[in-house]
């Protein structure tokens, strides 16, 4: 009888969708390799030997939050030591011409106006028109139509006007009520998640999404989450990109060390199966390290997102990465990977394609 490995190979021959139960398989499978193999031909037949990086730059505003979620080791409260604020100036004071995303997410403030959130994003194009702003999870457009009593739409016009390009992917944690009333009871869940990112897809707003993974969740649950956001890419065809987001466990307590790299790989791999329909499935360095990732883009990875600058919600959780990676680390690293770097923009259109070695030293910074 066929492996199930090879059953679900047949089936992707076949142009066949995964089911949920086969996807459960390759969680179970010992096949690693044959796992890895299967990700890599779907992803080559996508992107060839491509492999996407930006040049980004994370921005995360204020670590002040009127939440307190169990697993969160970034936000804070007003008065305590850690809590910071920045002004307009110093956000700008971040940007520069070599940028084209800046990924702006943040505590949820208690007492900023919603003339803030504007005026940056104002302020950033009229500064860097080259910029793309790739700005607010859905947990924090959400909060800024109750605060504001704006609909979310009007909320997302308003931003879109003021310079937004783009929604990235976080807040959607796990699409799980029993994790949800575990680990972030106060958040908002999986319904309100993904009619934010209908909403943003039918005003032309593109979004990514994420997956937060190696804490409490079951495989079926990991399996559960996928297939909504495949369901909802059906619908709008509005996500560029899945991110799953090894979880840090700082000191939360939550779990003792982070998810193995083969739980990485096999997470990885299973998204670009189980997702036919996503364009882009990004390994995070800052979470799984630049290892993994140069693992990763042979187990269906096709993006490893960018240089990112001076993150904190993961350094918040005392991860290991660096804090910032130069343009020239990144083609280094995908070119020792065996892979072409494809430098994009925040919206996935090509910047520059690596493939000659002399194009590579006289680009790189
Ligand atoms: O929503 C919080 C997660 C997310 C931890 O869209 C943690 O391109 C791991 O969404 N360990 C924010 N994860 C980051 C995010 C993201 C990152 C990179 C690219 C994009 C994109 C989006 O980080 C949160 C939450 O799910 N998170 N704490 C932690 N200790």
């Amino acid at each position: 009888m066929a492996s199930i490995l090879e059953q679900i190979t047949s089936k992707i021959e076949s142009d066949q969708r995964l089911t949920r139960q086969e996807a459960l398989a390759l969680f179970e499978t010992d096949d690693i390799v044959g796992l890895g193999r299967l990700a890599d031909e779907v992803k080559r037949s996508r992107w060839q030997d491509r492999v996407h990086f930006v040049v980004n730059c994370q921005i995360n505003p204020s670590n002040i939050c009127v939440l307190s979620c169990r697993f969160c080791d970034f936000a804070t409260k007003r008065g305590k030591p850690n809590a910071y604020e920045m002004s307009i100036e110093e956000i700008l004071s971040r940007c520069h011409a070599d940028l084209r995303e800046v990924h702006i997410v943040g505590g949820l403030h208690p007492d900023w106006k919603w003339s803030y959130y504007l005026d940056l994003f104002r302020a950033i194009k009229q500064n860097f028109p080259q910029i793309q702003i790739k700005a607010w999870t859905a947990v924090e457009i959400d909060y800024f139509s109750k605060k504001f009593r704006l609909p979310a739409e009007e909320v997302l016009l308003q931003l879109k006007e003021a310079g937004l390009s783009a929604l990235p992917g976080g807040g959607a944690e796990v699409f799980s009520e029993r994790i949800r009333k575990a680990l972030f009871p106060f958040k908002i869940g999986a319904p309100r998640w993904l009619e934010i990112h209908r909403i943003a897809h039918r005003l032309q707003i593109p979004t990514n999404s994420t997956l937060l993974y190696g804490h409490m969740e079951t495989y079926e649950e990991r399996v559960e989450h996928m297939l909504r956001l495949r369901e909802l890419q059906d619908e709008t065809r509005g996500f560029m990109s899945f991110i799953p987001l090894a979880y840090q466990p700082g000191n939360t307590k939550i779990v003792s060390r982070q998810a193995s790299a083969i739980e990485d790989l096999k997470t990885i791999a299973i998204a670009r199966l189980l997702l036919d329909n996503m364009p882009h499935i990004k390994a995070y360095w800052v979470t799984i390290g630049e290892e993994t990732v140069s693992m990763a883009v042979h187990w269906g990875a096709d993006d490893i997102d960018g240089t990112i600058g001076e993150e904190r919600i993961m350094h918040a959780a005392n991860t290991s990465s660096p804090v910032n990676l130069t343009r020239g680390r990144l083609i280094e690293l995908i070119r020792q990977s065996g892979c072409t770097p494809v430098e994009r923009d925040a919206l996935y259109n090509t910047v520059s394609i690596f493939d000659e070695q002399a194009h590579c030293e006289n680009t790189v910074s």
